[in-house]
This record gives structure tokens, sequence and C-alpha cells, in this order.
């Protein structure tokens, strides 16, 4: 164990010997990060972290997630069951170790290979401590056990209430609604982009999710079963499904390198942007580290080396950088390491120094053998990197104009722009508005000491089909750039958004609540994924929420927001109401806008969030790409409103 290690320990033990359980509950956030729906989701995360490292140790392969009707979770597996027997040490059975122990996890099994583990690492003890109610039933040594526990308290002893042929492990638990005050509904679809995700990086495990608040046309309760024998391989054709592939196959491979096991899968696309998704023991790394810089390395190195014995770059001007080889290329990487070390504000890039070279010799023994059997894909993606290096070049020039503009200077704002007289940014908004008849009135509704208001040309760039020079030279863009203050640039990274000077710190989308309207909504929420993420991560992003019919009668006027919303207030006011649909913003006047939609103490604004990388990346290229169906398929599923939770 590291000194590092060493001392994270000490302190879980001091932690356990002082408050144990009790510490859960007081501090929550400590342990799974938040009590809002992510928090939420992270207790079933965790519990099947458990099965899935069962499975790992290639004891179990068969996980069943279930949302029973009362939004209890059941997590089971057919591994070989948590041990009941006496724990010496504790002088209890060791499930109720396991169950109300911080930090017990699978320490009594030191054979196990155990680097799975929630997002905390936290154990199913916590998920314990959170729940109003919580049932663990074992099959082993041919009998069925049971023990149940309220908000982490041992109901009654470790019993044995039948017999069983089979092993496994099954837990169901009642999140406590004192702790996840704001929702303790879980979303069928968060919960299968996750074990989709996890059935992906663990290949051959079988993961059935059922939702038994809702049923099919069929009757049956909904549910859907995640397998891939392929793994990582798999996982690239999905996450590449609209995209157009530059080369004939995926490129992977899976080994151990000095120790670390470490699986990549990469492909080319004829796209322009990059998206390399990273997991550590199965958790998406969104902030990077150690190991994706190796990736980067072997990437780089190999097709550099590759690309100048090929003669193909001779005529070339100017030099290759690293970026180049990356231009439509969809990667991941997947490593196992026994004692991460996290980093970084959301404690999601991995630092552990001697994963970069390991991933890095990986991608490079790969990627040779790929090229040098494949020379007519080698030349594709040489020529690729070429046409990427010319568009650089010319994506820095008009990137400087969009870096040298310095807001602050006069005549440095956007003509378009109303901004607001406050000075200070944490109380400045801006409006981004579609259109500019919706931006006269928003400029008339709004509050101008606070609130500014960018009005934008009808549909702005689909930054998901362009090239980065046309995004930086796009008008619309380079004012959204020097109105936000925004540059480009750090001095870490050259490529990172600099908020040091940003200027308000809500930025709301408002746009129609309509297709069109939606439609301009995911355009923009794409630029901001693809070239400013960090504002999003920073919670700078909104969507403004317009309602859709004003209801009147007589001198009664109340707005509704979605059908269900306008029915109950027609029949509070006792019907024969007359009902207007807004069809878009310009419909409302500059007060009913401020009323409904811009006025703080009244309006609700969608803060934009990223809950998972790899599924939003998708859901982007799937919506600005060039394939229509798989788009079509969506908006319809979404018929309503489009709505991208991203
Ligand atoms: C430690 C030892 C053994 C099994 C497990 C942990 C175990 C834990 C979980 C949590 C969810 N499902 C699980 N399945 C197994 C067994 C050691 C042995 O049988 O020798």
């Amino acid at each position: 164990m590291s000194e590092e290690a060493k001392k994270n320990q000490y302190s879980a033990d001091s932690i356990q010997a002082l408050e144990g359980m009790e510490h859960v509950r007081m501090r929550p956030s400590m342990y799974i990060g938040d009590v809002g729906p992510r928090g939420l989701h992270h207790l079933v995360y965790e519990v099947v972290d458990n099965s899935i490292d069962e499975a790992m140790g290639g004891y179990c392969d068969t996980i069943g997630v279930t949302i029973n009707e009362d939004n209890s979770i059941t997590v089971n597996d057919n591994g070989r069951g948590i041990p009941v027997g006496l724990h010496q040490k504790e002088g209890v059975s060791a499930l109720e170790v396991v169950m109300t122990k911080i930090g017990a996890g699978g320490k009594f099994d030191k054979d196990s290979y155990k680097v799975s583990g929630g997002l905390h690492g936290v154990g199913v003890s916590c998920v314990n401590a959170l729940s109003k109610h919580l049932k663990a039933t074992v099959f082993r040594e041919g009998k069925i056990w049971e023990q149940e526990y309220e908000r982490g308290k041992t109901l009654y002893p470790v019993k044995s209430v039948g017999e069983s042929k089979v092993t496994g492990t099954e837990v169901t638990f009642v999140p406590d609604d004192i702790i996840f005050t704001q929702t303790t509904e879980y979303n069928y679809e968060t919960l299968a982009n996750r074990m989709r995700e996890l059935a992906y990086l663990n290949k051959g495990i079988t993961i059935t999710l059922t939702d038994k608040r809702n049923k099919d046309e069929k009757g049956e309760f909904v549910s859907e079963v995640f397998h891939s024998e392929e793994g990582l391989k798999e996982f690239i054709r999905f996450l590449d499904e609209t995209r157009d592939p530059l080369i004939q196959s995926v490129i992977a491979m899976e080994g151990e390198k000095n120790g670390i096991p470490v699986e990549v899968a990469m492909i080319y696309n004829t796209g322009y942007s990059e998206n390399l998704h990273s997991y550590v023991n199965n958790i998406n790394t969104h902030e990077g580290g150690t190991h994706l810089s190796g990736f980067r390395r072997g990437l780089t190195s190999t097709l550099k080396k590759y690309a100048d014995n090929s003669g193909m770059l001779d005529k070339l001007k100017f030099e290759i950088s690293g970026d180049d080889f990356r231009e439509g290329l969809t990667a991941i990487v997947s490593v196992k390491v026994a004692e991460p070390q996290f980093e970084g504000q959301t404690k999601t890039k991995l630092g552990n120094r001697e994963v970069t070279s390991a991933v890095s010799q990986a991608v490079s023994e790969m990627l040779t053998d790929y090229l040098e059997e494949h020379p007519e894909d080698a030349k594709q993606i040489v020529e690729k990197v070429k046409l990427a290096a010319q568009a650089r070049h010319a994506a820095a020039k008009a990137r400087e104009m969009v870096q040298r503009k310095n807001p602050m200077s006069v005549g440095g704002l956007p003509g378009k722009l109303s901004d607001c007289s406050e000075q200070d940014p944490t109380k400045c908004e801006v409006f981004l508005v579609e259109g500019d008849s919706a931006g006269g009135t928003a400029k008339q509704g709004r509050d101008r000491m606070f609130q500014a208001i960018l009005p934008l040309r009808g549909k702005i760039l689909n930054v998901e089909k362009a090239m980065q020079h046309k995004v930086f030279e796009n008008e619309e863009i380079k004012n959204i750039y020097t109105a936000l203050g925004v540059t480009i640039g750090t001095e870490e990274d050259s490529k990172a958004l600099n908020l040091e000077k940003l200027r308000y710190h809500k930025v709301v989308i408002m746009c129609d609540a309509d297709v069109d309207g939606s439609h301009i909504e995911t355009l923009i929420l794409t630029f901001f994924f693809r070239y400013m993420r960090e504002l999003i991560e920073g919670g700078h992003v909104y969507i403004a929420t317009p309602p859709l019919y004003l209801v009147k009668k007589g001198a009664k006027r109340r707005y509704a927001w979605d059908d269900k919303e306008r029915d109950e207030i027609v029949e509070s006011m006792g019907g024969a109401a007359g009902i207007q649909r807004y069809k878009g913003l310009g419909e409302m006047n500059a007060e009913q806008l401020w009323d409904t939609t811009m006025n703080p103490e009244f309006r609700t604004l969608r803060q934009v969030s990223i809950d998972n990388a790899t599924e939003t990346d998708r859901i982007f290229s799937m919506l600005m790409g060039d394939e229509v169906p798989p788009r079509r398929e969506f908006i319809e599923k979404n018929a309503v409103y489009a709505n991208i939770d991203v």
C-alpha cells in the first residue's frame, strides 16, 4: 500500500471508529457525491459494482437490476453469495459486516481481484446507511439466508429462511427520502445507459434491467438485456453508429502491460471531432489523466513514425501537431488499476504515473500491427491527418481573431449585444435568443440591471459537421465568444477554455417551445458541448422554459407549460376558458415574457449538466450528424418536446 493509500485507509478507519454509519447519514455527499438524482442513482451503481467484482473474479455471469413498483431497487447476481459465517474479529456474520461496516467491502477476501467499485468506492454499507429499508438475501451452502436493516441498523441476526440449489446474492433497498429530499424516483434511461456501458466494459456479463413501473405494448414489464461478446469493439461501433467510418474495422487490443490490464479500441470516421473516452476500473474518467496521456503518446508517436516513413508528408509545409492525429477519431481506453489515485476538480482524473507508459506501449504495438496489415487504411489515416493539419493552420488564424478581441476594450463587444449595467459577473445573466424579433421582446422585457440579451440569427452553425476554421469564422459563434468574454487557451492547456473573464455566470438559452426551437437549442448545446464544455461543467449553462399555453377566463390569466397543466387550469377555472397556444417567443409581449420566462422569482431554468459524456457524445453525433433515420427516430420517441437531457 502506498503512503497516500495508507493515510486514506487510516482516516477511513478513524471515521469508522468514530461515527461509522451515522457519519454517512450526516455527510452523505462525502460518500456519494450529492443527494440529488445523481447520488440517488449512484446507490444502484454501488450495489451493481459489487456484483461486477464478483463477475470479474470469474464467479458470476448474470446480474439483474429491477426498479420495483415502489421505486425500490433489487440487484441480484449468480455469484458465490456473500459469506454468512461468523466474522472472527467482529463477532457477527460476515454478511452483517459487509452491510454495516463502512469500508468493509471485500476486505476479508484477499484473493479477489477487486478493482471495480463506485466513484468513491464506498461499498454497499453506504447504500444501507442511506436506505429507509434494505434486505439482503444470500443463496449459499444449500440455504437461503436473510437479514434486514432500517437506515443501516440491523433488524435481526442473519437467519436461514429456506433451501437453495443455486448460489448468489440479492439486495433490495428503498432509498431514504429523509436523505434524498429532492427525489427518490429512478430514471430508467439513466440506469440503462450505465448498465449498457458496464456490459461493454465487462464483456461476457449479462445485465438485465427491468422496470416494474411500466409495461410495454405486449403487457410485459419494460426490460432490456445488455450483453457484449466483443466489448470495447462493439462499444465503438455503438458510439459511432451515425458516423461514416474512414477505415475498414475497429482497431482494438486487450492485454496486460507492466501488470496493468489495458483495453483499447479506436476507429477513424470522416468527421472532425475527437471523441476520447477513458475508464479506470469501470469509472468514466471525464478529466482524463495518465492513461489518456499514454494513449495520445502511443498514437502520435506510432502514426508519426509511419507517416514519416511513408513519405506522404514530404511536401507538407508545416509541422503536424498531436491534435491532427485525432481528428475524426473515436477511441476508448479502459484500464484496471489496483490503487487508483484520482485527482482533478471532480476527482475523475487518473494520477498514477506508471499507467502512461503501459497504455502508450499497448497502443504502439496495436497500431503498428494494424498499419502494417492494412496499408489501404493506413493511407486513408495519413491523408486525413494531412488534411487536419492544413485545416488547423487555417483555423489558427481564425482562432487568433477570437483570442485577440478583448471584450473589455473599446468597441470589443458585439453590436447585437444589449448588455446589462451590473459589473459583477456572478450577478449577471445573458440570454441567447433565437431571432431578432424575440430578441427585441426580450430586450424590452428584461431587467437591464443584470440581464443581457444576445440575439442569434436563425439557425446557428452545426459544429458537428463543420471544420474548425469554419466554426471560428462564424459570425454568431464569434459573437458568443466575445459577448461571454471567454478566450481559448490557458497556461496549462492551449485548447482549454479560459473562464477567468467570463462576463455572465448564467448563460441562458431561450428558444421557442416548438420543434424548430428545440433544434436551435440543440445546435447551441452542441456548440457548447464541443467547444465550451468547461462552461457546462462549471454549471453556467441554462435553458429557459417558456410556457406553451395561456389560459384566459374573464380577467383571469394563467400559463401552462404542458397539456396536463393546461387541462388542470381549465378545470380549476370551471371550464370554458380561452386557450392561446404560444407558437413562439415572438407571440408573447415583453411583460408576458418577463413574467413567465425571465423573472428569477417565477421562471424555471433547467441547468445543463453532462451526466454521461459518452452517451451525450453519441446523442449529439446522432442528432447533428448526416444520418436522418436515427435522428427522426429519436425525435419521434421524444415527440412532445425533443428534450436532450445532457
Ligand atoms: C467476498 C467473499 C465472497 C463473496 C463475496 C465477497 C461476494 C460479494 C458480493 C456482493 C454482491 N454480490 C457478491 N457476491 C459475492 C465469497 C468467498 C468464498 O466463497 O470463498
